[in-house]
């Protein structure tokens, strides 16, 4: 057996426990996370519902809390299939499990709770990780599986088709954040190639090579900055007409996906002398190539085409609550819902672009450790936190301290955002000890991740907030 296949094998037992209560029971209330990985687990299970003549409705929450638990209970359905959450709230689920209301399957790859349950699918609980081996997507596709082939299921279809939408979750929740897949997601995207759903190359690691410009696709690209290049529109225009590559067609800027190989190749190259010449050091000119996965049946130059593009388009449509069209689009919607995300992901474009103009134009205010500005109504509280990540750097605001933000999120709760940058956290920074204890010493709570973190604390005290997190941060920096 190839090496990737062990965690999908260690997987399978659980899943075809998974599956068999599914394929006894009536009817399944289909119950998933709002974002990337959410959205495409719930489109697998879906369809691996369909197939197999299990009838079903779905449902998406962004917090799967006691309160929203209580309402699923109430929908009266004997069965309730968890994508991408469940896990992390089986202590909630396990009661309402004992008190019959309903028997809870549950494809998640969070940490779980300390309640127990039968149909329970999670790497965590086969000692894989669930950060960057498999993703929601991927452990409702080893579902997805297990349901092909039983009495009932469509025996044309053995659901690895569905590969395709499990790597868009995967990539979708930063799993291929070193530049490629691992583990149990390894070996679904080599079901998926197998299936003739997926391609990969290796590619130069830039978002938007399906969609995007040329100056425009180097100009954003902002993971790794090329002085002279990123976030410089001119430098971008200047260094593409310095090379030997045809990049306009009728007067148009080409993009990534009408270049042939060999102009690929010398724009790749090009690009990596122009960054080496600029300073930019070796670990991060490697961060240039990474692997891109394609869908083969989706169109070329759209945004479904590339896993990383095709997750940024559903985050759109969770960002602004249209769990609906998401889920649309990955079950093979090409008309008005995919039409109405690609709307969805411009406002969101331009919704930042006026959030990081307005963090220009207001300014941010220093203390000792940190920087930070409070946008109250102006910017929604769910996309505050992405503005304030890009905003470093931005005009007047430093790399140098993380930057906290703060838009409100009721009358009574702020919401508050926190950024960092790699070499902080190197540093010693954690925002996530910063975002939790500062909340907790003005009644709110948060945490979150190193680099980025999050909190929600009572209107009114956010200057004693961020005093909390000067002496947090000074502490960690020290
Ligand atoms: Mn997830």
């Amino acid at each position: 057996m190839a090496a990737a296949d062990a965690p999908v094998s260690a997987l399978q037992p659980r899943a075809a426990s998974c599956a068999g209560r599914l394929l006894d029971a009536d009817r399944v209330l289909l119950a998933s996370h709002i974002d990337a990985d959410g959205l495409t687990s719930a489109a697998v299970a879906a369809a691996a519902l369909e197939r197999a003549g299990i009838s079903f409705e779905a449902v998406f929450e962004k917090q799967l809390d006691a309160d929203a638990i209580a309402a699923i209970a109430e929908r009266d359905y004997g069965t309730v299939l968890f994508t991408d959450f469940g896990s992390g709230q089986l202590d909630i689920i396990a009661d309402h499990e004992a008190a019959g209301d309903f028997v809870p399957v549950i494809a998640d790859h969070h940490q779980p709770a300390d309640a127990g349950t039968e149909y329970h699918l999670n790497p965590l609980l086969e000692g894989i990780d669930g950060a960057s081996e498999l993703s929601g997507a991927g452990a409702s596709y080893l579902l997805a599986r297990e349901l092909a082939g039983r009495p009932g299921a469509d025996e044309r279809l053995d659901n690895r088709d569905l590969a395709a939408l499990a790597v868009v979750g995967a990539v979708g929740d930063m799993q291929a954040s070193d530049g490629q897949l691992h583990g149990a997601n390894r070996a679904i995207v080599e079901e998926g190639i197998e299936a003739g759903v997926l391609e990969e190359t290796k590619d130069l690691a830039v978002y938007g090579k399906q969609t995007r410009p040329l100056p425009k696709l180097l100009e954003y690209a902002s993971d790794v900055r090329i002085p002279g290049i990123t976030n410089d529109e001119r430098g971008a225009v200047s260094f593409l007409e310095g090379l030997d590559v045809p990049c306009l067609a009728d007067d148009e800027w080409k993009r990534w996906v009408d270049l042939t190989d060999e102009e690929k190749r010398t724009l790749a190259s090009a690009l990596v002398r122009h960054a080496v010449s600029r300073g930019v050091p070796a670990s991060k000119i490697d961060r240039l190539v990474g692997t891109s996965y394609l869908l083969t049946e989706e169109a070329v130059g759209t945004e479904l085409r590339d896993a990383s593009e095709f997750s940024t388009l559903l985050n759109a449509t969770a960002r602004y609550e249209r769990a609906d069209v998401g889920l649309a689009v990955c079950l093979g919607d090409r008309g008005s819902a995919f039409e109405r995300a690609k709307k969805l992901l411009r406002n969101h474009r331009r919704n930042l672009s006026e959030g990081i103009e307005y963090v220009e134009n207001n300014g941010v205010t220093r203390t000792e450790h940190l920087q930070w500005f409070d946008a109250g109504a102006e910017i929604k509280e769910t996309i505050v936190g992405i503005i304030a990540g890009m905003s470093m750097g931005a005009d007047g605001v430093s790399r140098e301290s993380p930057i906290v933000a703060f838009a409100e999120k009721t009358d009574e709760e702020t919401k508050v955002s926190g950024r960092a940058t790699g070499p902080l956290v190197s540093s010693g920074l954690d925002l996530s000890v910063v975002m939790g204890e500062a909340a907790r010493a003005v009644g709110g709570d948060g945490g979150g991740h190193d680099i980025a973190a999050g909190a929600t604390i009572p209107a009114g005290t956010e200057e004693t907030f961020i005093e909390h997190a000067d002496r947090i941060v000074s502490e960690q920096l020290s």
